[in-house]
This record gives C-alpha cells, structure tokens and sequence, in this order.
C-alpha cells in the first residue's frame, strides 16, 4: 500500500517515524488518512526489529487539528458510528504496539489529534503545542477515545473541565498536569524525539517491549495482579540471552550487545 497522507519512515535502524501529512486540513484525520494509518501500524507491529515508534505532523502549525469536519459534516449516525469505530481501532493498535510510542506534538492536537497524542506511550510537545478537545463546539463530544484516555491521563476534574469548555491547553499547563513529558522548541523536537528513539533503542529490545507490557496490561488490573503479571514477564525475561549479556557486561565493565534474543 502506498501513502498518500502519512509518511513512515525508518530514519535509523528500529527507530520508525511516521508522519501524517495532509497539510490543505492542518492534517486532519479523514477515513482515508485512517486506513492508512491503520496499515502503518500494522507494518511496525509485526516488525520483530522495531525499538520505537515516533509519531508527528508535517510542518509548523499541527500535530493534527482533529478528525476531518468536513468528512463529518453531513453523516447519518451509522456512518458516524462507522468512522468512530474506524478511529478508535487505530488508537487501540497503537496503543497495543509491542514498542513505546512517542508523540511528538507540534502545534494543535485538538479533538482526534489530541486522541492519537493520548493513545502514544508519551508526549513530547514543542513550546507552541496546543492541546484540546473542542468538540462541544462543533455539536459533538469526542469519539476516538477522549472522553476515556483524557481523564486517565490527567485526572477527571481537570479532563472534564477541558472536555467541556473545549479550552486549549498550551505546552507549559501540559508540561506541569502531566500531559507532556518534555518540552521543547519547536526547531528541535524531532531531534529530541529521535535522541529519546535511539536510547531505547540502544536497551535490551525484549526487556523493553515487557516494560511496556507490563504497565500497559497491568493498568487494569487490581495492584496483586499486576505485579504477579511482572513477575511472570520478569521470569520470562531471564530466559533471554539479552539477560545474561545486560548482566555480564556490567560485571566486565562495557556495553552491552543485545541481540533481541
Ligand atoms: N477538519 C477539516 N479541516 C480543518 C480542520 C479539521 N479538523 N482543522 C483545520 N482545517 C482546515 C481549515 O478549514 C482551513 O482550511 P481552508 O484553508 O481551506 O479554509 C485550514 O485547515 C487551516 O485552518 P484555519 O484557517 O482554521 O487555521 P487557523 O490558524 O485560523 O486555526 C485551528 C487553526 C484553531 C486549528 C482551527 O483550524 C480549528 O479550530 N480547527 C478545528 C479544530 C477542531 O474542532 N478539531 C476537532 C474536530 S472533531 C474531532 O476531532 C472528533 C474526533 C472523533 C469523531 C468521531 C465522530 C464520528
């Protein structure tokens, strides 16, 4: 399949980058921009050599400005329900990555944009980033998962607040609630991004993608659960040779060279 709205690219070994491009819409998410993004993700899912995922928008004003109005305009509720559910299994595979998977937040990540930057591992927002669901405007509450992931991420006072105002909230407020984990300016994001890609990609891979797994699985479990869950992968961990060599490179003072094995 080849891309019309989105770019995925392998700048270095592991390290995927996928870029959605569709600039005349401030890269809006229509059906189309959807499937591709779903076969992407699905490209780097079954990638036994994949480390890392970053995620961002070309040029210097969006992220993504939202799901597409236009598209949205004139749908019955079966096609609306249609596209929500498009949507929300493209948040559900990337978040269900093996890999960590970075957002890199460059300008609006309003409504469906916000939701893909939600459904990331974390977020990395450039100093004119600005987040919101401004649904309620348009006449509808989100439909990719907002209404769920926001409160989760940054406490369902402030998440309804932001959910029913539509208020943007700028880099700085993200960066102290939680939202962003790091920012930057705009002109060095990618940069960062791809620093933060290579040093992961440097770590034992397997250990990285059961890092993953373990928080993300344990979520929803009761606390007893979840640490038996990093028991298990922890275990399993140790049957690796990428184990012995952490281990034995550290007793004999150098790197390590993990195999993924
Ligand atoms: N969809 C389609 N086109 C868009 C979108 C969008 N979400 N956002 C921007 N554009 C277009 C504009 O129409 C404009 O096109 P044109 O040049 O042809 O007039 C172009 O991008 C540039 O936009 P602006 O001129 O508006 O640029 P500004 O700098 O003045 O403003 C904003 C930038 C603030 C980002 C403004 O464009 C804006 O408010 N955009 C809409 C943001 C929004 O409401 N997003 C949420 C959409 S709803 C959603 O995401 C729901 C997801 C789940 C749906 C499931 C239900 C079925």
């Amino acid at each position: 399949m080849s891309y019309e709205n989105i770019t995925l690219e392998q700048p270095e070994a592991g390290v995927f980058l996928l870029t959605l491009r569709r600039p005349r819409a401030l890269n809006a998410l229509d059906s189309a921009t959807l499937d591709e993004l779903a076969h992407a993700i699905a490209r780097v899912a079954a990638d036994e050599q994949a480390r890392v995922m970053l995620i961002t928008g070309a040029g210097e004003r969006a992220f993504v400005a939202g799901a597409d109005i236009g598209e949205m305009q004139n749908f019955s509720p079966r096609e609306a329900r249609a596209f929500s559910e498009k949507g929300m299994r493209v948040m559900r595979a990337l978040e269900a990555l093996p890999v960590p998977v970075i957002a890199l937040v460059n300008g609006y990540a309003l409504g469906g944009g916000c939701e893909i930057a939600l459904a990331c591992d974390w977020i990395l927002a450039a100093e004119n980033a600005a987040f919101g669901q401004p649904e309620v405007s348009l006449g509808i509450p989100p439909g990719f998962g907002g209404t769920q992931r926001l409160p989760r991420r940054v406490g369902r006072a402030l998440a309804l607040e932001l959910l029913t105002t539509g208020r943007q909230m700028k880099a700085d407020e993200a960066l102290r609630v939680g939202l962003a984990n790091h920012v930057y300016p705009a002109s060095e994001l990618v940069q960062r991004g791809r620093e933060m890609a290579r040093a992961i990609a440097s770590k034992g891979p397997l250990a990285v993608r059961l890092a993953k797994e373990a928080a993300r699985r344990g979520e929803n479990l009761d606390l007893g659960n979840a640490c038996a869950l990093e028991t298990s992968l922890f275990a399993l961990a140790c049957a690796t040779s990428d184990q012995k060599e952490g281990m034995r490179a550290f007793l004999e003072k150098r790197t390590p060279q993990f195999q993924g094995k």
